[in-house]
């Protein structure tokens, strides 16, 4: 890559294309050692420009013939490079068919047509289509497919593509043939065919008009009995659209496959969604509780994509947080609406502020909406999914629910069947509300997250509070940002208290300055102010709260999301204390607060079960690393090492007794109350393990020999395993014999292993990268192994020797030449480097640099290690 800078493209030159492709007829011929897709297209020239000539995509394709109007052109009328073929003369309208020879058995980079297992599946979006055929492949180019594929009966049994099935028969050769006709006008991104030995799971769903949809789940035979969550999912996701959008399903069937093999969670297809197998597959046995509310997202997710990304995409590939923010807001509020409401947001937040906000601050920071990209496929970011889905968020809270939904039923009355820009979105938002969004619109197009002061001063004579809330950006030059702080308060014995503001509503205050003052008055006692209710925006808030505050937040406030907020605010001052002031491990000693709001916390009835669990979880180590200047690695290890130690001995018998209440053994069900109850006791089991004691490992293993659920054995299992006083080498062998045979477990075992935190870390996880468990051109081992490891194993991954560093990097390039995509999904583990000590930095950088000297990386990989090292 070194002397070859790949180009950049910019938002500020999109520009129309000059054709459109009105339909596209596609023949796929499927062989064991190529296919054969022939595509006939029909074309029309859009520009006024008779001298345009026609450029379309196409990548690594083998041309037999090319044909306009039936003519076959020879090789002087055409130009062909490694990206495009272009056509220099060509009539206002016509017919152009190609040849071209593809290899999915040897397409390891999981985008067009590949191989999985021993099935076909493509995978399209962003720029996949171009691996399969000549097109113009950009997402505002739409067209109506029709798909024939042919291949050996016994082979692939199933052949499937999107839309309606209109044709079907067997042909010569022991080879079947089948026709599918998709009515809707979609970009190529959302194409799909999929050919194998699959089962299915049947069942249907009446929409509000009354239509019977088709609902199919596709699965390999042994997992097809693990599809009824997914179903089930599936029908509730469907309903709750309706109601809450009046969004109807549009196609006559929908289908969902799963597979081993996908770069991603899932992919939208028109009518044919593509699963990878850990998001779809579901028993008690191989999938946890969060697994199942996982599996019930993405369903939903995928689902909602069909109004919110299909039948209106995105203009170009830069409006991409648009699609994904949207779809992704309207999943939360359908897990929200499923599943307790509070403890899905918390785990939202939770994503945000460990990995969004690193990533916001990182060399890598970008707007939700790019300026520019070298790979649009490195940009399925955090902040296009999550960010971009808060920002949807705070518009709903801002308008008001009701609100919201009257612009969503505009924006689909408006929009349905175009493909659109954000300003689009935010245009149907004012028309609708009346509000002015034009400061609003900053956040899609301003990187990093701000963050807001507030300081309050209490008038005694005037009964009256004023609250100052001060924002800044951490880029220069950057303007304010519109941000909706909602707010509540409570008196000290945990009475709400209502606010009342002159000017504003009460409920929510909106900062559009820098610096502004709200003035509350009629308050005869100074309240205590529960700030950001609900994680009301995506900032990072800065307001000190004494610790009795706290505690009484947490014991009274109505919000429970913020009764977390001020468990973690309390956990967070108290490592930082210690960490500031750390000298020897010796003179550290625990807040009392600390320790009497655990207590609290653990035996307050009116805190339920699954709340109690993220309370006493302590902030997980990427949000810590995103709040501290400078990190000292080892200092931080050994403050959350005493903590979490001295909390274990001193709290041990309040810890014992609400495991045993919330121990049960009984057939697995997914009721509320059993995740909360089962949440909480695995939780407490990972702090009673930091004790010497043979009770505790007794009572994990008989947990884990009693398990009926894969979330009771997970939790004994992994507490076991960082046992300091237990050898779990015999027990983690002994499952992966028992697990073996799934390739779902197999990866839950890679990843507890990799997050293993003694000392032998490196050793193990080297060990593991030739174990039959690992698969390095599977993404969800390589995820499960190396992601598991640099992210979730810290103290680990950045020992200062900086071997974990070298290993890394080895693996980054070894799976680069395979999966560009995935050895970036790896890569952004070393770009996170900023804060860390010099001699870090150097080593990390070290490696970067080899990485990039190293000949013919992909320009994913080279856009982000080069980015991150300037
Ligand atoms: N829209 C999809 C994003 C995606 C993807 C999916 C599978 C494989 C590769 C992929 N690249 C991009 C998934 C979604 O947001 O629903
Ligand atoms: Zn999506």
């Amino acid at each position: 890559m070194s002397n070859n800078i790949p180009k950049t493209i910019y938002a500020k030159n999109f520009k129309p294309s000059d054709y459109s492709i009105k339909k596209a007829s596609l023949n796929f011929e499927i062989f064991d050692s190529h296919t054969a897709v022939t595509s006939k297209l029909q074309i029309i020239r859009t520009t006024k420009n008779k001298k345009s000539p026609l450029i379309l995509d196409g990548n690594e394709l083998s041309l037999e013939y090319i044909k306009l109007d039936d003519i076959e052109l020879n090789n002087k009328e055409y130009i062909i490079d490694k990206e495009t073929l272009t056509i220099k003369k060509v009539p206002d309208k016509f017919i152009l068919e190609t040849k071209v020879r593809i290899n999915p058995q040897e397409n390891t980079s999981l985008s067009g047509l590949y191989q999985t297992e021993q099935n076909l599946c493509t995978q399209c979006e962003p720029l996949g289509f171009r691996k399969i055929t000549y097109f113009i492949d950009r997402p505002d180019i739409l067209t109506e497919f029709s798909t024939t594929i042919t291949a050996e009966k016994n082979k692939y049994p199933v052949l499937l593509s999107n839309g309606n099935l209109i044709n079907k028969n067997d042909i010569a050769n022991g080879r079947h043939l089948v026709t599918w006709h998709d009515p809707s006008f979609k970009p190529a991104y959302l194409f799909a065919l999929v050919a194998g030995k699959y089962s299915v799971l049947e069942d249907f769903f009446i929409t509000a008009s009354g239509k019977k949809v088709t609902l199919q789940i596709y699965a390999t035979p042994q997992n097809i009995d693990k599809c009824h969550h997914a179903m089930h999912s599936l029908k509730q996701a469907m309903l709750f659209d309706e109601k809450m959008y009046n969004c109807e399903y549009d196609l006559d069937i929908y289908m969902l496959v799963a597979i081993d093999d996908l770069n991603a969670g899932a992919m939208e297809n028109k009518g044919l969604n593509v699963f990878n197998s850990d998001f779809i597959l579901a028993t008690p046995d191989t999938a946890t509780d969060s697994d199942y509310i996982k599996i019930s997202a993405v369903i939903a997710h995928e689902y909602f994509h069909n109004w919110t990304g299909n039948r209106i995409t995105c203009r170009d590939w830069f409006q991409l947080g648009l699609k994904e923010g949207v779809t992704t807001f309207r999943e939360q509020q359908f897990s929200e609406a499923i599943f307790p409401k509070a403890i899905q947001r918390i785990n939202q937040i939770k994503l945000i502020k460990s990995r969004q906000f690193v990533e916001d601050s990182s060399p890598l920071a970008h707007p939700v909406r790019l300026k520019s990209y070298i790979a649009i496929t490195n940009f399925y970011t955090l902040t296009v999914y999550y960010k971009s889905a808060e920002i949807a968020r705070m518009l709903c809270t801002i308008v008001g629910e009701k609100t919201f939904r009257k612009i969503m039923i505009a924006f689909f009355k408006r929009f349905d069947g175009r493909a659109v820009t954000i300003e689009d979105f935010l245009d149907t938002a004012h028309q609708v509300s009346h509000l002015d969004l034009g400061q609003f619109k900053l956040w899609y197009d301003q990187k990093g997250t701000p963050e807001v002061a507030i300081k309050t001063n209490y008038n005694t004579k005037k009964k009256s509070l004023t609250l100052i809330a001060k924002q800044s950006s951490p880029f220069k030059k950057q303007k304010p940002f519109y941000i909706p702080i909602a707010i509540g308060a409570i008196s000290k014995n945990g009475q709400a208290i209502k606010l009342k503001n002159k000017n504003t509503r009460n409920d929510i205050l909106i900062l559009k300055k820098s610096v502004e003052r709200f003035v509350f008055d009629k308050l005869d006692t100074k309240p205590i102010l529960s700030l950001f209710r609900n994680f009301s925006a995506p900032i990072k808030s800065n307001f000190k709260y004494s610790e009795e505050e706290l505690l009484d937040l947490i014991k009274y406030d109505s919000d429970q999301v913020n009764r977390w907020s001020a468990s973690q605010r309390l956990l967070t001052n108290s490592i930082l204390k210690l960490y500031k002031s750390f000298s020897s491990r010796s003179s550290l000693e625990i807040d009392k607060t600390l320790v009497v709001a655990f207590r609290e916390i653990l035996t307050n009835s009116n805190i339920d079960q699954a709340l109690k669990a993220q309370m006493l979880q302590f902030p997980l180590e990427g949000y810590l690393f995103d709040i501290l200047n400078k990190i000292d690695i080892e200092r931080l290890a050994k403050v959350l090492d005493f903590l979490k130690n001295s909390l274990a001995q001193k709290l041990q018998k309040e810890f014992i007794t609400c495991y045993l209440e919330n121990h049960e053994i009984k057939q697995y069900d997914l009721d509320i109350g059993s995740i909360g109850k089962r949440s909480l006791k695995n939780t407490i089991l990972q702090y009673l393990i930091l004790l010497d004691n043979k009770n505790i490992i007794n009572i994990c293993l008989d947990q884990l020999n009693s398990a009926t659920n894969l979330t009771d054995t997970l939790g004994s299992l992994t507490a076991l395993s960082n046992s300091k006083f237990f050898d779990a080498t015999k027990l983690l062998n002994k499952y992966y014999e028992k697990w073996k045979g799934n390739q779902n477990l197999i990866g839950k075992w890679l990843a507890l292993n990799a997050s293993i935190r003694l000392p032998s870390a490196l050793k193990n996880i080297k060990r593991l990268t030739a174990h039959p468990a690992f698969n390095i051109k599977n993404p969800n081992k390589v995820l499960a192994l190396l992601r598991t490891f640099a992210e979730l194993n810290p103290f680990n991954f950045h020992e200062k020797n900086g071997k974990a560093y070298k290993f890394l990097a080895d693996k980054i390039i070894e799976i680069d030449s395979l999966n560009p995509q995935l050895a970036v999904s790896i890569g952004t583990s070393l770009t996170r480097f900023n804060k860390f000590d010099k001699k870090r930095q150097k080593l990390i950088k070290l490696q970067l640099k080899r990485i990039l000297n190293t000949p013919n990386i992909s320009k994913n990989l080279f856009e982000i290690l080069s980015k991150a090292i300037l």
